[in-house]
């Protein structure tokens, strides 16, 4: 029997959506999830996502290693930023990693009453779509967005995971059927499409476009976070 896939174009959105019995995967491309992926792949223990700057000052006073981002920068007192670049040496293997960022973690948040929650981004695409079709349930995509707004990357990744998926999947709503549509018509050539979002742009100004360049490469990691509790193992 064919499930249904469905798409939340932002987290202002979600409570719209029937998370029950459901598998939520959670996408922020640029670049929370990318960050989070490339962070397990790379040895990370476990990462802890949280929505506010509090909670993640009360996890950095009890010693562990905390990220924190607003408005695409490093929050002053965190040792970590937002760059999947940052995750990709020794200091972090078998360390849990405390995130918080505008966006990502707060739709990680938003999403805990799914029956499941994964974490996806272009470079784990297929492992998280391999995923799904083994549970065989009902999936939302949930893009984060940016700050209540859709975004260009998040509902890219929606209509890549759409297609993947549309031999086990129907599609559910419209949103899917746009994202799925969008993605088809710039995806030989994701970079320039991605390059000029507006996040992108946001993002420019602080120099990041290699991270950019990183976080629409496909595929280059075989995992899948996924909520256990109040983290991502
Ligand atoms: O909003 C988020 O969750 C971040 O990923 C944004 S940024 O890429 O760090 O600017």
């Amino acid at each position: 029997m064919k499930r249904n896939i469905d798409v939340c174009l932002s987290p202002e959105l979600i409570h719209l959506y029937d998370l029950e019995g459901k598998i939520v995967v959670v996408v922020d491309i640029l670049r929370a999830t990318s960050v989070m992926v490339t962070a397990m792949a790379h040895g990370a223990k476990e990462i802890i996502p949280v929505a506010t700057l509090d909670e993640a000052k009360s996890y950095l006073d009890q010693g562990y290693l905390c990220a924190a981002e607003r408005g695409g920068a490093q929050v002053e007192g965190f040792p970590l930023d937002n760059s999947p670049f940052s995750y990709m040496n020794e200091e972090i293997k078998g360390q849990p990693i405390v995130i918080t960022t505008t966006n990502g973690t707060l739709a990680i948040t938003k999403s805990t009453s799914a029956d499941q929650v994964l974490v996806g981004a272009f470079i784990n695409i297929q492992a998280v779509a391999d995923y799904i079709v083994r549970q065989g349930k009902d999936v939302i995509v949930h893009c984060a967005g940016w700050k209540g707004k859709t975004n260009m990357e998040d509902t890219l990744f929606a209509g890549a995971l759409v297609e993947l998926l549309c031999e086990s999947h129907d599609l559910a709503c419209d949103t899917a059927h746009l994202s799925l549509k969008y993605y088809q018509s710039v995806k030989d050539n994701l970079f320039e499409a991605v390059k000029n979002s507006a996040h992108a742009k946001r993002l420019n100004k602080l120099d990041v476009i290699k991270d950019i360049e990183f976080c629409v490469g496909q595929s280059i990691y075989d995992l899948v976070p996924v909520l256990e509790g109040d983290k991502l193992v």
